[in-house]
């Protein structure tokens, strides 16, 4: 996949649309917009979208939702409408608490689907190396079912587009602290696609898959890895575990990019589930990530955001690391927090006491370990 002649290539992309704020459930539920919202404004004080150009995607259409999602959800999608006065929730996991329905909810769902659309598409003609949606990350939606605040599956649908635009490895990392079932579902028979995802362990958390006997079935067998942790788990172990297992898998299944699904609900702070990372973990989860694709995929990495609810504390720290890993920029876990975007986030949120630094101290202490005579030098504590 050769860059355009006489075009630059950039390193790194950020797609972005106030769209993506559209995809709103109701004012109680956990999956807010304004986590999106925080972040950009917070890469923007920070200088950090300075001079970076940012690819504003358009609605998937149907064509690309059939890749993954069968014709009766799209429709029932589309036709969704909020039960008057009916106990009767409407099929397809549709109005359930998890997934209550919403004006617009087919619209904004599929913005979300081709804003990873046109990061994938970026990347494999050769337009850049590296693109991230924050707005991505949708890992439960099923092929004809909304599942845990994901009706669409992006990540699903632009791996799919993948498999019929040249490449045929690709490899999905998914470390949300809840397990990528839905992706793991669309490709656990398909052995062009390689499937990880660490999760806080099934028996302890929705949606209770993701068990390590989960390796993925006939011709794809071993196609699938699941690694789940303890409740409590920190960054140090947490890393541990994914050092001990991603980078071997990748350097045998040759991916030629790698997909991230980035959530950051394994924060200590996050309310929906109980790993104890802080963001300084998950920052060197994202350079780590990053430089797996730079080692195994030529650079290629497509990454989208997902779970995350601690949405002044933590996810636009976490984010704006993940954007600045893209963009191969490093900001260091002591950076100030600048005074306007905390006057922000006081006026939206006066109840949160916003962070200051951007990390939380975290001590991270993992190296990952290189072999006998190792230099130590491939950890990324700082
Ligand atoms: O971060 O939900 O536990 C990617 C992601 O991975 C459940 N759902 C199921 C099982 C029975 N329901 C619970 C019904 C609750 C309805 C509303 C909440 C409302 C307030 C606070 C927390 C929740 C909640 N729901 C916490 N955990 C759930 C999970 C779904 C988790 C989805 C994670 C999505 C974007
Ligand atoms: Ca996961
Ligand atoms: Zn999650």
């Amino acid at each position: 996949h050769p860059a355009p002649p006489g075009e630059q290539r950039s390193t790194g992309t950020v797609v972005w649309t106030d769209r993506f704020l559209d995809y709103t459930w109701t004012p109680e539920h956990p999956m807010k917009p304004a986590r999106l919202k925080f972040t950009m404004a917070l890469a923007e004080s920070l200088g950090l979208l300075d001079g970076v150009e940012l690819l504003a995607p358009t609605a998937a259409d149907r064509a690309d939702l059939l890749r993954i999602h069968t014709p009766d959800y799209i429709e029932a999608v589309e036709q969704a409408r909020a039960p008057v006065g009916s106990p009767q929730a409407p099929p397809y996991g549709l109005g359930s608490p998890d997934n209550p329905v919403f004006p617009g909810m087919h619209q904004a769902a599929s913005v979300i689907v081709g804003g990873t659309l046109a990061a994938a598409r970026a990347i494999a003609e050769g337009r850049t190396r590296r693109a991230v949606s924050i707005g991505g990350g949708m890992h439960h939606a099923m092929a004809d079912a909304a599942s845990g605040f994901c009706v669409y599956n992006d990540a699903a649908v632009a791996i799919s587009w993948l498999l019929d635009n040249g490449f045929d490895r690709i490899a999905y990392l998914d470390v949300d602290v809840h397990h990528g079932d839905g992706v793991q579902r669309a490709f656990y028979a398909d052995p062009r696609v390689l499937t990880v995802s660490l999760h806080q362990h099934p028996a302890t958390l929705w949606p209770n898959t993701g068990w390590p006997e989960e390796t993925g079935a006939g011709a794809a067998a071993g196609t699938a890895i699941n690694l789940p942790v303890l409740p409590g788990t920190r960054d140090a172990q947490w890393l541990r575990g994914f050092h001990a297992v991603v980078p071997g898998a990748l350097a045998a299944f040759r991916p030629q990019i790698v997909v991230s699904q980035c959530g950051v609900d394994t924060h200590c702070e996050d309310p929906l589930a109980d790993l104890a990372l802080t963001v300084d973990g998950q920052r060197a989860a994202f350079r780590a990530m990053r430089d797996l694709a730079d080692q195994h995929a030529e650079g290629r990495w497509l990454a989208v955001g997902g779970g995350g609810y601690g949405l002044v504390r933590v996810v636009p720290r976490a984010w704006t690391h993940l954007l600045a890993t893209a963009l191969d920029r490093t900001i260091a876990p002591e950076t100030a927090i600048p005074q306007d975007w905390i006057d922000l986030v006081r006026a939206q949120a006066p109840q949160v006491d916003p962070p200051r630094t951007m990390g939380d101290g975290g001590d991270i202490a993992y190296r990952p370990w290189d072999g006998p005579g190792g230099t130590g030098e491939t950890g990324d504590a700082r």
